[in-house]
């Protein structure tokens, strides 16, 4: 915890990118659940790291080659302890969010899934979680099985889950903030209750890993994954977690060099997790910048960040809910900092484009949730979402726009 509140203008300026025009007016950055801005601690590092020490890890016997493989696995423990793994043997490096599910499900779904297991997902999945599992219902003969949404306030049905724990299901994956709605899924009690039943569990951090404090042993999940670009890291580099047991008894999900103990004309003999996952030369810069984010974040704390981000979008929420013509989408309470919203007879594509003309970037679109966006009866929502350097001042002059795109669509 810190004791005073953080500064949040001075950490503004942190973020070079943020001091700039856009077609003549300053920049509003509302598009951070699509990736977020890095601060110059993080962009030094990865400077420093090629300018100084870049070389290929555990190859070497050579001094940079010592100092890229010091970098490399002394990100992989500072990841434990940013998500309070037991390990540093439990973290293994992967492109992002999508990489880590597809490994699971490639992986651990392929040895443990046969004809008839289900797999348990929710409505408010993000293709990242939803494609993956539909190859592997595919490959199996699994089914797909999923946790009702109940409506435009975007919470999960719970009341249902447990009826949909059946002795068929397998695997219960689920994301912990929607980056349609911005709902923050009890993620704890629903592993509680999957794991009451032998269901093995997944939670998609990609929205929660930067924003909130995340604890995995207190959540209670089996795997957890998430996106370093999201939380202020390089975009090409991720994190998935897994328990010790399931990691070590998972197969390989690529083979080549790096993940092999010994290799013969006919057979080879794996490392133990996580490095026979990181098959090949691995993003090594990735990993040197995302120790550098964690440690960025940390010292603000992430309760704060949270807590600042939520004032945001709350604030947001009621200073839009206050005009005509338009429709939210998201719970009022257990909202993450983001607001979706639909303006009345406008594509949520035009609001995007007119407001990229006042300088304000936002998201338009199904946000890779089109199967949410068919149950909400809509094809596409506008979203605004926030991180620490945004400001009210900046919420004020976004609704400002939002009012005047309206009355452009009235004349
Ligand atoms: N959501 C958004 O604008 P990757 O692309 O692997 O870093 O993350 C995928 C992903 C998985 N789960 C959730 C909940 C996500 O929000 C995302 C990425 C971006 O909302 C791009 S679609």
């Amino acid at each position: 915890m810190t004791a005073t509140p953080p500064d949040w203008s001075a950490l503004r300026a942190d973020f070079p990118i943020l001091d700039q025009k856009v077609h003549g007016q300053p920049l509003i950055y509302f598009d951070n659940a699509a990736t977020s801005q890095k601060p110059r601690a993080v962009i030094d590092a990865l400077v420093r790291y090629y300018e100084r020490d870049n070389a290929n890890v555990h190859r070497g016997i050579h001094e940079l080659s010592n100092r890229a493989t010091a970098a490399y696995e002394g990100a992989r423990a500072r990841t434990a302890r940013f998500i309070n793994a037991r390990s540093a043997d439990e973290i293994v490096f992967t492109r992002g969010t999508t990489e880590g599910i597809n490994l699971v499900a490639n992986s651990w779904g392929a040895k443990n899934l046969k004809a008839g297991d289900v797999i348990l997902l929710t409505e408010m999945e993000h293709h990242s979680n939803l494609v993956p599992w539909q190859l592997l219902a595919q490959r199996t003969g699994a089914k797909l099985a999923y946790v009702p949404v109940t409506g435009d306030e975007g919470l999960l049905d719970l009341s249902r889950l447990d009826s949909l724990l059946t002795e068929q299901v397998k695997l219960f994956a689920m994301v912990h903030i929607s980056n349609s709605m911005g709902t923050v899924n009890p993620v704890a009690e629903m592993c509680a209750r999957a794991r009451k039943r032998g269901v093995a569990t997944l939670v998609d951090g990609a929205q929660s890993a930067g924003h909130l404090p995340v604890d995995v042993q207190a959540i209670g999940c089996d795997f957890f994954v998430f996106s370093s670009h999201k939380i202020c890291g390089p975009t090409g580099i991720g994190v998935l977690w897994g328990r010790q047991e399931l990691l070590d008894a998972m197969p390989p999900y690529q083979g080549g060099g790096e993940m092999i103990l010994t290799v013969e004309y006919q057979q080879t003999e794996f490392k133990k997790a996580p490095h026979r996952f990181e098959a090949g030369t691995p993003d090594i810069s990735g990993p040197v910048g995302l120790h550098a984010a964690m440690d960025y974040l940390d010292a603000i704390g992430r309760e704060n960040i949270f807590r600042h981000d939520q004032e945001l979008a709350h604030y947001t929420y009621e200073r839009l809910v206050a005009l005509n013509g338009i429709r939210l989408f998201g719970p009022k309470q257990h909202r993450a900092g983001l607001v979706s919203f639909l303006l009345q007879d406008v594509h949520a594509h035009d609001v995007v484009t007119l407001a990229d003309q006042a300088g304000v970037a936002l998201r338009g679109g199904h946000h890779c949730t089109q199967p949410l966006m068919h149950r909400l009866g809509v094809e596409s929502t506008a979203r605004a979402s926030f991180y620490f350097y945004n400001t009210r001042d900046e919420v004020d002059r976004f609704v400002e726009v939002v009012k005047e795109i309206q009355k452009f669509f009235q004349t």
